[in-house]
């Protein structure tokens, strides 16, 4: 189903790539058809071409806005070429093979600021029409709505003696449907907008398969944004199986962890839950550190890496161990960029998968969330705090160390899910780390003994001697508010003396007086950091 292009129909506002096309077509023999800004451009590069009003038979009108729209040309792009042909001879109608158009910047003209009646002029009406008519009829027409494709379609049609072939055609049926679908929906979101309404029209294409959902029987699938310059769905799978929903999932954590930590930062996660998240000046040191979280959750962890993973870190897994029970298995690992050695070497463990992406340069400046016919949306929770106000008779250190685990602390507590609580350390100036945690938990007070229960059985297994001394040093942070004193009293009796938490309760003096009576600071951030 090759189909020869005679004539092709070019009427484009963005100019870009238009000349070399218009060359190409024309030594292929095409008679090009043109409206008049298109047709003043392939003049000056001395185009041979034919003014569209000598094919409509009526001239350019009403300011532009009566330029291609005519019998002539919808018939010429529309007609069966087989069932319709004597009809078409008939009524003197010859096809047109080929449309070329990109429409008014509608979005540009907007973002620009333009004022609303310069919108409505901006609005294409002639354009979709060739674009959507030519696209219908793909069986015998081509259309092209991007100048990024002129050159390839340009290669296609002369290596093909100026003919396309069917598959192309219906390729670019599909882009110029989607170009008008897009196009239309703009047009209509700024119009919902002008009513003071504000519409969503989130368009995604479907991505990679997945098997199935969070458990093997619920389909599922995954789908990447369209406006979207890097997404998550760019993830390069150097190694391993294919992604599952859950890891992905994951995925999404581990990075969240990591990203807007400085430094070596690396992120263990378990359920979407980060059980170890550490920061270091070394790569090796920040991954043993955030194992030693929760050495025994770490495995068939999904750990993220802010920086390129070197092998010397990669060994860590002992994945070449004679003794199989020191080697460390894990689900995925996610950085960057994976050094050649370090792939070799993660390579041996055949169910590892081994991810690459541009982890800095991800967005997520809103969460969405799908309820029963429904949308919830709201901005990405980006910021760590509003303030920080020491609120108690013993103040709340503010050196830069100091700062340093505060930061830290903040970034922790901001991907676990709520309730929420986690104890940060410093094991030195330049390396953090989380010493236990306590998520998802109804009861807020259930997530502190959780925090300092794993605190305490990390140390001990560590062998620390002072584990009461070091629990003394670490930050004990809230993701919101303590509602009563309770949570300070059980801190207390562990011996914590740094508390961080938003402030905000109706009991905020009781919670101080709390603190006060046990010599521990407080930090007031007053910012909350629910994540459901
Ligand atoms: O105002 S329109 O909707 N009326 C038309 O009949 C029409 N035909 C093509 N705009 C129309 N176009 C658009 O003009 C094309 O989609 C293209 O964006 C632009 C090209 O005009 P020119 O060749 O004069 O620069």
């Amino acid at each position: 189903q090759l189909r020869k292009i005679k004539r092709a129909l070019l009427s484009v506002s963005d100019k870009s790539n238009l000349i070399p096309l218009a060359q190409g077509l024309h030594d292929l023999g095409v008679e090009l058809i043109s409206t008049g800004g298109t047709g003043r451009a392939l003049q000056e590069a001395k185009i041979p071409y034919t003014d569209i009003q000598a094919v409509t038979g009526n001239p350019e009108a009403f300011g532009g806005r009566m330029k291609t729209i005519s019998f002539q040309i919808g018939s010429a792009l529309l007609f069966d070429r087989e069932r319709d042909a004597q009809e078409a001879q008939n009524l003197k109608i010859e096809g047109i093979d080929l449309v070329v158009c990109n429409l008014y910047p509608f979005q540009k003209v907007q973002e620009a600021g333009a004022d609303f009646p310069t919108l409505i002029e901006n609005i294409d009406i002639g354009g979709p029409t060739m674009i959507r008519a030519a696209a219908k009829n793909f069986k015998d027409v081509a259309v092209l709505v991007q100048s990024s494709d002129y050159e390839g379609f340009l290669a296609e049609l002369q290596s093909q003696n100026g003919q396309t072939s069917l598959a192309l055609r219906q390729q670019l049926m599909a882009k110029a449907f989607n170009h008008t679908a897009d196009y239309d929906a703009r047009i209509a979101m700024r119009m919902d907008e002008e009513l003071g309404k504000k519409s969503l029209r989130l368009s995604f294409k479907q991505g990679r398969s997945l098997r199935y959902g969070e458990n093997s029987h619920q389909a599922a699938g995954f789908y990447r944004e369209n406006s979207s310059a890097l997404s998550l769905a760019d993830i390069r799978i150097l190694h391993g199986k294919a992604l599952s929903y859950n890891n992905l999932l994951d995925v999404q954590g581990a990075v969240d962890a990591v990203q807007g930590l400085g430094g070596q930062a690396v992120a263990v996660v378990k359920h979407s839950n980060p059980c170890g998240l550490a920061k270091s000046m070394d790569q090796r040191t920040a991954l043993e550190a955030a194992w030693s979280g929760d050495p025994i959750s770490a495995f068939g962890s999904i750990i993220a890496f802010n920086q390129p993973l070197e092998l010397k870190t990669a060994e860590f897994f002992q994945l070449d161990a004679e003794d199989r029970s020191q080697r460390k298995f894990v689900e995925v690992v996610i950085a960057p960029k994976i050094t050649a050695e370090a792939l070799e070497y993660l390579q041996q463990h055949k169910n590892l998968r081994v991810l690459e992406l541009d982890i800095a340069g991800l967005e997520k400046a809103v969460d969405y969330r799908y309820l029963s016919g429904s949308l919830l949306v709201q901005e990405a929770d980006l910021a760590l705090y509003n303030q920080q106000e020491s609120v108690t008779a013993r103040p709340f250190p503010s050196d830069e160390a100091a700062k340093g685990l505060v930061e830290f602390g903040l970034q922790a507590i901001k991907s676990i899910k709520s309730n929420a609580i986690v104890l940060v350390q410093a094991v030195n100036q330049q390396q953090y780390r989380i010493l236990g945690m306590g998520a998802g938990q109804p009861n807020r007070l259930v997530a502190t003994k959780l925090a300092i229960e794993k605190a305490k059985e990390n140390l001990q297994r560590e062998g620390a001697e002072d584990v009461a001394g070091i629990l003394g040093q670490c930050y004990l942070v809230s993701d919101a508010f303590f509602p009563f004193a309770d949570n300070v009293e059980l801190a207390a009796q562990a011996g914590i003396r740094y508390i961080l938490q938003p402030g905000g309760s109706i009991r905020d003096k009781s919670v101080i007086a709390a603190c006060d009576q046990a010599d521990i600071a407080m930090l007031f951030t007053g910012l909350r950091h629910f994540k459901h």
